[in-house]
């Protein structure tokens, strides 16, 4: 952009609209909010602001398109594709949602609560419990991630096996329209056939669009019976076994089915404080998670006999099971604290992925191979949600290769493992988005008359590409 056309944000009048909580303007300050969680990117903004309410967020929004200034809308900023993260030229203002927190409404009847967007996923399930209702999506990051960034990425987590994905958990948004308008569909109603589904938009955009300010959730009963079990199986084919076999008995108890290889669980022990596995040395694991809001649904006797059919089928070689809420969460901490110690493991590759559900065994096992031709010694890590499909197919650098070396590697082991994927018709993104890390994928993907009306629909909603630009289109 010539410079003469360079946006010029005036922090002056950024300052008086949102008050001195409201704008941070000191490097110190701002430096927390320049790089993701996995400390891929490194921007640089001259400002974050932390607007307090759906009317002050408008009115800087107007400021920005009237100085033509580019915002990065943030919420936990836990994205693991660099998506709340500014670009390196200095003028993108990023906007931290965080202060907008407030519960405005919870509804046990109707089922619903209403949430800004900078309201945090475990707030927002504590105050479901509260209410002896389930807020059910869940994930790792919940502690910090919040309404407005699961929504605009439409995260999955541990539960879409049941639940759906955030998508499916949202029934109407406020949100905040590139030119400052307020569009106000905090609708919480289960049928609304009145056009476009305007509301599916900005789910899944990741601030492209404008900023989801606030959004009706939908809550379900609370579970009155929990069952989690650790479980040793023979491979992958195996693990898919046992997901069929619980689904076939009670498709309605089965809340998460995770799948862990011997790497990760191993992994865990090594890096985590108090990392203790139950049944080490395996090579393959699974986690099954039932739940049922009936108070004598048997869970129990469920999981007991679905076990014992398995180990005479030879799919599971051991497990555990928790026998307390403390032994349930110490069960679910080994693969809930798989990133972390990946983390600490030194570099890593992420493949957030999915395919067919049918094709998970498939997938880890050629992915797995083909990343080892590649780089010999490479140590596949791959878990997750195999009850929808989707599993983070991870690499870890091999024992001795230095981390710069094997993340320079990094596009050749995307790609690697995405041949696999396509061949299997799955897809490059599951539940993370596209961030700034995908985008050059999004072409050869999704090229054609798909992102043709991405980019109309962008392009007449936001002319001039002020919505968390080089985010999501390439
Ligand atoms: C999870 O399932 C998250 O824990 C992060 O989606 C996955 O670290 C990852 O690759
Ligand atoms: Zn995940």
């Amino acid at each position: 952009m010539p410079d003469d056309l360079a946006p010029r944000i005036p922090l002056d009048r950024l300052g008086a609209l949102l008050g001195p909580r409201g704008l941070l303007t000191d490097p110190g300050d701002i430096a927390p909010y320049l790089s993701d969680w996995r400390a891929l990117y490194t921007g640089a903004s001259p400002a974050v602001a932390r607007p307090a309410s759906t009317d002050e967020l408008a009115a800087l929004v107007r400021l920005c398109a009237e100085t033509r200034t580019p915002v990065v809308p943030m919420g936990g900023n836990t994205s693991m594709v660099g998506g709340a993260t500014p670009d390196e030229s200095g003028r993108q203002v990023i906007v931290s949602l965080a202060r907008m927190n407030r519960l405005r409404d919870l509804d046990p009847l109707d089922m619903t609560m209403t949430c800004e967007a900078g309201v945090v996923v475990k707030a927002a399930q504590e105050a479901a419990a509260e209410a002896g209702c389930l807020f059910p999506l869940s994930f790792g990051g919940e502690g910090t991630a919040t309404i407005g960034g699961v929504l605009s990425t439409n995260a999955g987590g541990n539960t879409t096996v049941r639940y759906g994905n955030a998508r499916e958990l949202m029934l109407g948004l406020e949100v905040v329209l590139p030119d400052g308008q307020v569009w106000h569909g905090l609708r919480r109603l289960r049928k609304d056939n009145t056009g476009y589904a305007l509301r599916h938009l900005f789910v899944g955009a990741e601030g492209t669009l404008g900023f989801i300010t606030a959004a009706v959730l939908r809550l379900f009963a609370r579970a009155r019976e929990t069952e989690v079990a650790l479980c040793a199986v023979a491979d992958e084919e195996a693990a898919l076994a046992v997901f069929r076999r619980f689904r076939d008995r009670d498709e309605t108890a089965v809340r998460a089915f995770e799948y862990m290889s011997g790497t990760g669980v191993a992994l865990y022990a090594k890096c985590i404080e108090n990392g203790v596995v139950p049944i080490p040395g395996h090579a393959h694991y699974v986690l099954v998670d039932l739940a049922s809001s009936r108070p004598d649904a048997g869970l129990r006797g469920l999981l007991e006999a679905v076990l014992e059919e398995a180990m005479e089928a030879g799919e599971v070689l051991d497990a555990a099971l928790g026998e307390s809420d403390a032994q349930r969460a110490a069960l679910w901490r080994i693969r809930e604290e798989h990133p972390e110690a990946q983390k600490r493991e030194g570099a890593s590759v992420k493949n957030d992925v999915s395919v067919p559900v049918s094709k998970t065994p498939e997938l880890i096992r050629r992915a797995s191979a083909a990343c080892a031709r590649l780089i010999p010694g490479v140590r596949p890590v791959p878990f997750g949600h195999m009850g929808d499909g989707n599993i983070h197919m991870n690499l870890q650098q091999p024992e001795g290769m230095e981390g710069a070396a094997f993340l320079a590697r990094s596009h050749d082991i995307m790609e690697t493992v995405n041949e696999v994927v396509r061949e299997l018709g799955g897809s490059f993104s599951a539940e993370h988005g596209i961030g700034r890390l995908k985008t050059d994928m999004m072409e050869s993907w999704r090229g054609g008359a798909e992102l043709d009306v991405m980019q109309r629909i962008k392009a007449a909603l936001d002319p001039q590409g002020l919505m968390n630009p080089g985010k999501v289109l390439p």
